[in-house]
């Protein structure tokens, strides 16, 4: 068997890249290791740029996002219980949106379903071989009995542990690493809002985030060691440390039942190629960030906007301009954001081993933040998302 474009994994970047890729008649499988529901359910992300919201919506799947989302002009900062906004809209005109991963993953999976398009779940890719090759082969495991299929191109949207980037030889593309000593302990809560927008905070007992997927589901986390047990972590401490890091006059921290916790260890990782042969590797499998910048499913549509434009090229017009460039466009970007990530991490988190004055000097760089326009201009830019090097003709 042989298609245009084999694609592993049936998160957001390889979903929504089969998707755009069938708008245009090209034709893709997408491998999935996991059932539908499993991928579906998995809690990650929650904050959109503007530039990814508009990728679904030119994509035609934006519609539910467009009525259920939560948009925000802004961010609020704690520093050591004082609250600050920041007005992205009234700094650079624009804000970001809330719309859980979970739901755009499923807008996107009932999509596919909607037109039959062939995603295999519970198949999960062993191995890619003849990167270099006319063509590229595929092995996987379908109802447990091992196949093969090539393909033009594959690729890697199968997140930080799939079969892709392990299929690279040692040495094949450069990859730098960083593994923080810090976790976030996350936990989803029903409830109604606190706070209109999310909001950092920093404190001498570590860092904070109140975030929503909705008016009456909230998402909070609180930064734990990266190996924290959550059994010693009981509803009640949770929200007693909340309040601590998160509180102040005049404001309360509404309370409600936590219905998941989990623990997210933090890391910083990319290659320094995303293209090997014929295979191309987007998202989570070329690069996972800290979520301090809520990057991680901004960078992997950044991809796949740059991707899908290129393959539309190649098959429509026979031209592969785009394509060649892929990974130097996909890397340029995604270095910066990996940037904002790890900068915005030590800004926010209390490191074990720092002393009063790394400390106070962070505490400082916020402050310098809240009250400095030309900094929170910067900041408001990168937040909201740098821009997409290419859209896909749609
Ligand atoms: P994904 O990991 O989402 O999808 C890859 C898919 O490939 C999965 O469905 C997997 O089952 C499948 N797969 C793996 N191996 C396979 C194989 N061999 N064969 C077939 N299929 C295979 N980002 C934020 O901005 N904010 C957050 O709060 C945030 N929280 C996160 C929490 C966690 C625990 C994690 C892991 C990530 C979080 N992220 C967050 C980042 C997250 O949003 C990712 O960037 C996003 O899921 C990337 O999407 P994909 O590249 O599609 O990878
Ligand atoms: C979230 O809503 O889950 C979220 C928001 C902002 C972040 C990370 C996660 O930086």
């Amino acid at each position: 068997m042989h298609v245009p474009v084999a694609i592993i994994g049936a998160g957001p970047s390889g979903s929504l890249l089969a998707w755009i890729l069938r708008q245009r008649g090209i034709e893709s499988i997408v491998f999935e290791n996991r059932s539908r529901a499993y991928v579906e359910g998995r809690i990650r992300a929650g904050v959109m740029e503007q530039n990814a919201v508009d990728l679904m919506i030119r994509a035609g799947v934006g519609e539910r996002l467009q009525k259920e989302c939560m948009y925000q002009p802004g961010v609020e900062i704690g520093i050591n219980n004082t609250h600050h906004f920041i007005d992205f809209e009234k700094l650079i005109g624009i804000g970001v949106t809330v719309y859980g991963q979970s739901e755009v993953t499923k807008d996107l999976l009932a999509a596919l379903d909607g037109v039959g398009h062939n995603v295999l779940y519970e198949t999960p890719v062993t191995g890619v071989s003849d990167h270099h090759g006319d063509k590229i082969t595929v092995t996987y495991e379908e109802g447990g009995v091992e196949k093969t299929m090539t393909a033009d191109f594959v690729v890697g949207a199968d997140g930080y542990h799939g079969a892709s980037r392990k299929s690279i030889p040692d040495g094949g593309i450069k990859m730098h690493e960083k593994t923080y000593p810090l976790g976030w302990l996350g936990i989803m809560v029903k409830a109604k809002q606190s706070k209109p927008t999310a909001f950092f905070s920093f404190h001498d007992r570590g860092f904070a985030l109140l975030s929503m997927r909705t008016p009456d589901i909230q998402r909070l986390y609180l930064q734990v060691a990266n190996d924290e047990n959550l059994d010693e972590w009981s509803d009640d401490r949770i929200w007693d440390e909340l309040d601590t890091r998160l509180g102040t006059e005049g404001w309360e921290l509404i309370r409600g039942e936590i219905f998941q916790k989990d623990l997210a260890p933090l890391r910083s990782f990319f290659c320094e190629e995303q293209r090997y042969g014929r295979m191309f590797l987007a998202g989570d499998a070329a690069h996972i960030v800290p979520p301090t910048g809520a990057k991680g499913l901004n960078s992997a549509f950044a991809d796949i906007s740059v991707l899908s434009a290129g393959l539309i090229q190649h098959y429509t017009k026979d031209d592969s301009s785009i394509l060649d460039q892929y990974s130097k466009l996909a890397v340029e970007r995604n270095v910066q954001t990996q940037r904002f990530s790890w900068a915005n991490t030590a800004k926010y988190h209390i490191f074990p081993g720092t002393n009063s004055f790394e400390r106070r000097m962070q505490q400082a760089e916020l402050e310098y933040l809240v009250t400095d326009e030309t900094a929170q201009t910067s900041y408001a830019k990168q937040h909201t998302g740098l821009p997409f090097a290419y859209w896909p003709e749609l």
